[in-house]
């Protein structure tokens, strides 16, 4: 063997998912192995969704069936107010409880690239999901954090913002939302 074969190759970008791809409509499977393996996966995802500029990456959208993605919020022109805060690897999530407080935003989708959707979200939710190490976590997220892992979390439905767009409950929270002002 020579001996750069021996020497582990840098992790690198996967190339991302677009709509119309049969990966986006699958249920995502659980996270049973928290080996190497699974850590490689997360720092490639890292790098396609810093390549891509985005504030999150599921799974799927890099061509893999795991129930995982990362959140990495950052203040940006539309949500000036967001938190700036280092990636978090999400294995395994479940939203545990939601506000009945929504609020409509922005997003856009490393999928859909070039469009942009008003979309309803819970204003805050209590999550759980495990880390890479596989320990357990639970915490309360609320605005643009939210958002993001109510965006990703639909990713391992199988629902992408077009999906999303169209469900009818876009138009009952919408009309929740108008009564509310
Ligand atoms: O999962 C993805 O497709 C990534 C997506 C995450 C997301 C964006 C906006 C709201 C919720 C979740 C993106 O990052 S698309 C890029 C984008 O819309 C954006 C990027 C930086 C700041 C704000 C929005
Ligand atoms: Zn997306």
């Amino acid at each position: 063997m020579f001996k750069d074969e021996m020497l582990q190759a840098p992790s690198q970008p996967l190339p991302i998912a677009l709509v119309g791809e049969a990966i986006l409509k699958e249920h995502a499977i659980e996270v049973r192995d928290f080996d190497t393996a699974l850590s490689q996966l997360a720092e490639q995802m890292a790098l396609s969704m810093v390549a891509a500029k985005g504030v999150g990456i599921a799974a799927p959208q890099v061509h893999s069936p795991l129930a995982l993605f990362i959140m990495a919020s950052r203040p940006n022109e539309r949500y000036p107010d967001a938190p700036l805060m280092d990636p978090v690897v999400v294995v395994n999530p479940q939203i545990l409880s939601a506000s009945a407080e929504l609020v409509s935003g922005e997003e856009g989708c490393l999928s859909v690239p070039g469009q942009r959707f008003s979309i309803w979200r819970h204003q805050t939710i209590v999550v759980r999901y495990q880390d890479l190490a596989g320990q357990w976590q639970q915490t309360e997220l609320t605005g643009f954090i939210a958002r993001i892992f109510q965006h990703e979390f639909d990713h391992l439905q199988g629902i992408t913002l077009l999906e999303r767009s169209q469900m009818p409950e876009q138009t009952v929270m919408a009309q929740a939302g108008n009564h509310q002002a």
